[in-house]
């Protein structure tokens, strides 16, 4: 029997949809990460290269993928969106539009949908909630690459910075290079997603769970796809003539922490953001673009259109109101014309109308004087309408000189 219970049944198997993008150089481990993070073969690793083909630049794909999981009883409807080939060209500037162009055509899409009058039920909110940003392990610093592009990604989306294939450092090298890289990311204030709490307003537990988060930052990830026995119990870990590492150790790798993070413990803050925070800005800034004369978003974030100067638009929009002024105004005068000319017709009508009632008035007045003198003999027949050949009255409204109708 359908009632309240299997209602909310229905509502808790809905679950919740989030939606996160891989990016980085190739053989980052982004392809790795994402299959030990779902658990499962998600996504293909990418084909080596044919030596003869290596001087092409394949661009980027964009590929979303999608899959079920069971996070803690709720059920995570996850998107992962791969940029496959980043950082492989020459030229990193397409890439990056590639990328900026996938975000805000998803905030377009929602942009239009609020829009609408009648929203269309199937529509499915593709936004992007978090970006996972693939640091390539050299134990020196971010590369000006690395720099610019989260540089310019974030006031877009929520970057969350993390380190690839990090087993190949040593701990005191990984532990420098994390400190190298927010020391990078604060002096070129890259705004990226870094566990906001609030100290006054936040309880303990929050402002704990954050701050420890937050001095992992940038998480360092092992990604492995095979299980290895240790101490009798399959693990997924990566084996070394010298020894074992474990993706779920968090004495060996950030991953296990990152992964609670994004599918249970921070997926609602990162929505949250995405919606309150980085589609609001969007939406202020791409309306205000669309003002006439307002270049306020010229020079914001990559994504808009740089071949459109403002001053043209400016320009040309004027212009076309000035056409649609002067059409309306011909439309306007047109119809007073018309409206002129019937108005007169209509008088003429009914001056004929008059003059010939005044005809009549005059013609039954002397048949009535001739009567009580001279009776007309009654074979003549009486006519009121003016013989032909007869000259028809000269019609002069209201007495004046004759009218063409539009004086
Ligand atoms: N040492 C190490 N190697 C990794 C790790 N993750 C992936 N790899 C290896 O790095 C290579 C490229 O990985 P892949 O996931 O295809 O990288 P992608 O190009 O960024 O998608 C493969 O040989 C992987 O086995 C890791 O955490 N540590
Ligand atoms: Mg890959």
């Amino acid at each position: 029997m359908a009632g309240p219970s299997s209602f909310a049944a229905r509502r808790k198997v809905k679950g919740v949809q989030l939606t996160i993008m891989v990016v980085g150089q190739s053989g980052t481990g982004r392809t790795t990460f994402v299959n030990t993070l779902c658990e499962q073969p998600l996504i293909q690793h990418q084909q080596p290269v044919a030596p003869e083909e290596a001087h092409l630049e394949s661009g980027i794909r964009i590929n979303p993928v999608q899959v079920e999981l069971e996070e803690d009883g709720v059920r995570v409807s996850l998107t992962v969106v791969d940029t496959p080939g980043f950082g492989d060209q020459i030229d990193n500037e397409f890439t990056f539009n590639e990328i900026m162009g996938y975000l805000e055509r998803q905030y377009d899409d929602i942009l239009a949908e609020e829009s609408r009058i009648k929203r269309n039920p199937r529509f499915r909110d593709n936004r992007v909630h978090a970006l996972l940003y693939f640091i390539t392990p050299t134990g020196h610093a971010l590369r000006e690459l690395d720099i610019e592009l989260m540089r310019r990604l974030a006031p877009r989306v929520n970057v969350i910075p993390v380190i690839g294939k990090a087993d190949s450092l040593t701990p005191s090298e990984l532990h420098d290079f994390k400190r190298r890289v927010m020391e990078d990311i604060e002096y070129y204030s890259i705004p990226i997603y870094n566990f906001p709490y609030d100290a006054e307003e936040d309880d303990e537990d929050t402002i704990q769970e954050n701050s420890e988060l937050r001095a992992l930052m940038p998480f360092a990830i092992v990604g492995s796809e095979e299980e290895v026995e240790v101490n009798g119990q399959p693990v997924r870990a990566r084996r070394y003539p010298w020894g074992i590492v474990e993706v779920d150790n968090p004495q060996h790798s950030d991953f296990q922490r990152l992964r609670t993070a994004l599918l249970q413990t921070h997926l609602h803050d990162v929505k949250e953001i995405t919606h309150d925070f980085l589609y609001e800005t969007f939406r202020s800034e791409k309306l205000s673009r669309s003002l006439v004369g307002d270049s306020m978003g010229a020079g914001y974030g990559a994504g808009q259109d740089a071949s459109v100067n403002p001053e043209d638009l400016a320009t040309q929009s004027v212009r076309i109101k000035e056409e649609q002024l002067k059409r309306e105004e011909d439309k306007l005068r047109e119809l007073e014309l018309r409206t002129q000319r019937e108005l007169a017709e209509r008088r003429q009508e009914l001056l004929a109308k008059e003059e010939l009632l005044r005809s009549l008035e005059a013609r039954l007045a002397d048949a009535q004087h001739s009567n009580s003198s001279t009776p007309l003999p009654p074979s003549q027949p009486q006519s009121p309408i003016p013989q032909q050949g007869q000259p028809h009255p000269v019609l002069t409204p209201h007495g004046g000189a004759p009218t063409n109708g539009l004086q």
